[in-house]
């Protein structure tokens, strides 16, 4: 099949700065590890932000002097970019790894791990990976190195299982871009048709281990066949009938099946799973005398279903059941009573409550964010800037706060057809006390509480933190209530289920935020909230206006928690909104 390689993926294309940032930030890992200048270290650091931000390829740039504009490279950064551009690789970042392998670095990404621990375990106790790294941490003559206690082991420990599941399972939001480009793709292959993500990624899990994506073709060998000739696959696995198995960068493997139209509901049903849902559903044709598989729904030998998935479901007795809720978490039970939650959709909302602009530390200006908001057809939008104390976050202090009131008032009367809120994203204090006064947040049409330091409370110091800030009558909701990173760091040991009873108690508002870092509320939580007749912000917390896009991983998070439309704040037209948020004053 003729394949476009030009066209191909034109995200990956625009990766060259991301490719370059990263390597930056990996030489001035390494760098620190190795005990070198910090300046030096410093400077690879910022260029590697800077480049990271650009609004342009480097590879559009039209040569070294372009290049040495950009803030923070000078002459040699320059040629290690051109080096980059014309040969995929930069020698000075080559010979590092010699000697501080990938394997090491990559261990600053546990918890509590930095490059001056990190570069004791390298010199001192010749760790090179993590199984060095374990077995130098049960050591007891770590203990004897200065500024290392039980505690500090104690914690990075904690941090070691999260790391391990992170290395083998990759983010939605990577998953979703590497998965969207290959369905094109696949969409032209000659012969192709109905191209589906399907697995964990259809059920829009936080992680996924794989990437599957399932077409149909009454030919299927050549669609394999192209299929594994793409240029992104860095590896074949496999290539068979009906079967490729490729992996594309970062070691993700992504998983294609091809088949027979009259099979691809069948195909589809079977591998969005999950597998323990898929269980459930066998155990349910078996009952009616039935089989089930990957390639139809038979009784005896004869196919009685395979084209379309609904319909399976429904010769089982059961309603379609939405992909987000195949968990076997109650979804059986409910689609066989037909009491499946109506869940809400992208469509349904209305506007954006969590977002940052250039005031603080986004880097886009309110009226970019807003004309962004306005193209999705949103209704409103809230520019929730952070508060003093998020000083990194270059937080507003109350004179810039009602500066940046001002100047967002005209924006909003300059820009038609998008009502833009003036909001804050108010720091929850380490005694639970917030950052303004409420003099200060009742001038404020939409304020969300956060907690952004000080993670490391016990559980009644932190629910109470929370609480109390649920309680301020100018705190419209709670953003990102756990405060997990995922594959980063744990959430902080906040009581869920206490903070979602003061959520209902003082009609407050918990956020899921769709960054896809954070996901928090996480499924699970936003569904014990709904029951609890807890209403949901769905925000992005946006630092730019391509960020506005992670909603639909809020979404997802949302319809995993079984959220219908009436449970989200976000959901109401501006009008309704306006209704709502008048019931705070
Ligand atoms: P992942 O990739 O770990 O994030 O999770 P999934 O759910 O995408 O799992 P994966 O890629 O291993 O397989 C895709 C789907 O195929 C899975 O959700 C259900 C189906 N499947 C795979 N292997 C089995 C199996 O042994 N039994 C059953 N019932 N289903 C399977
Ligand atoms: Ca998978
Ligand atoms: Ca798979
Ligand atoms: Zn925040």
């Amino acid at each position: 099949m003729p394949m476009k390689p030009k066209q191909l993926l034109s995200f990956l294309k625009m990766s060259t700065n991301s490719d370059i940032a990263n390597i930056f930030i990996q030489i001035a890992d390494s760098l620190n590890i190795l005990g070198e200048n910090v300046f030096k270290i410093r400077a690879y650091q910022k260029a590697s932000k800077n480049i990271s931000e650009l609004p342009k390829d480097v590879k559009n740039y039209s040569g070294k002097d372009e290049l040495q504009k950009i803030p923070g490279i000078g002459n040699d950064l320059a040629d290690k970019i051109i080096e980059f551009i014309d040969t995929g690789e930069i020698k000075y970042f080559e010979d590092l790894k010699e000697k501080i392998p990938l394997s090491l670095l990559e261990l600053l990404r546990i918890q509590g791990v930095g490059p001056k621990f990190l570069s004791v375990l390298f010199n001192e106790f010749d760790v090179k990976d993590i199984t060095g790294f374990e077995k130098a941490l049960d050591d007891e003559s770590l203990l004897e190195v200065k500024g290392i206690g039980k505690k500090k082991i104690d914690e990075i420990k904690k941090g070691i299982d999260i790391f391990k599941t992170s290395i083998d399972r990759t983010g939605i939001n990577k998953a979703y871009e590497i998965a969207s480009s290959i369905v094109k793709e696949v969409e032209n292959i000659k012969g192709t048709k109905n191209t589906q993500i399907a697995g964990s990624l259809r059920r829009w899990r936080e992680t996924v281990g794989d990437i599957d994506i399932i077409t149909s073709a009454e030919d299927t060998k050549p669609v394999v066949k192209a299929f594994t000739n793409f240029e992104i696959a860095k590896e074949v696995l496999a290539s068979g009938d009906t079967k490729g198995s490729i992996i594309v960068e970062d070691g993700i493997q992504v998983d294609l099946r091809v088949v027979k139209p009259g099979e691809y509901g069948a195909a589809i049903q079977y591998f969005s799973g999950s597998k323990l849902h898929n269980v459930r559903v066998r155990t349910i044709a078996s009952k009616l005398g039935y089989k089930i598989n990957e390639y139809g729904l038979y009784e005896g030998d004869k196919k009685i279903e395979g084209k379309s998935e609904e319909k399976i479901y429904g010769k089982l007795g059961l309603d379609f059941v939405p992909p987000e809720l195949r968990e076997d978490r109650g979804e059986i039970e409910a689609a066989q009573e037909s009491k499946l939650p109506k869940l809400i959709q992208q469509k349904d909302i209305k506007g954006d409550l969590h977002t940052h602009s250039t005031w603080s530390d986004g880097k886009s200006t309110i009226e970019e964010m807003a004309l962004a908001a306005k193209k999705l057809s949103y209704e409103y939008i809230a520019i929730t800037d952070h508060s003093i104390s998020s000083r990194i976050a270059n937080g507003l202090n109350e004179k810039r706060l009602f500066e940046k009131k001002k100047e967002l008032e005209k924006i909003d009367k300059k820009i038609d057809g998008i009502k833009i809120f003036m909001g804050s994203e108010v720091d929850i204090k380490s005694d639970g006390t917030l950052d303004y006064s409420n003099d200060v947040l009742k001038e404020l049409d939409f304020v969300v509480a956060s907690v952004h330091s000080g993670f490391k409370m016990e559980t009644h110091e932190i629910t109470e933190r929370i609480i109390n800030a649920v309680k301020n009558p100018y705190v419209h909701a709670i953003g990102h209530p756990t405060g997990r990173l995922i594959g980063e760091r744990e959430p902080y040991n906040v009581d869920i289920d206490k903070l979602i009873e003061a959520a209902k108690k003082y009609g407050k508002a918990l956020e899921i935020n769709s960054s896809p870092k954070r996901l928090d509320l996480k499924d699970l939580h936003a569904r014990k909230a709904i029951q609890k007749g807890v209403k949901i912000i769905i925000s992005t917390d946006s630092h730019r206006t391509e960020h506005l896009s992670f909603m639909k991983f809020g979404v997802g998070t949302a319809r995993r928690g079984w959220t219908q439309k009436s449970d989200v704040i976000n959901t109401y037209s501006l009008k309704k909104l306006i209704k709502w948020l008048d019931g705070f004053k």
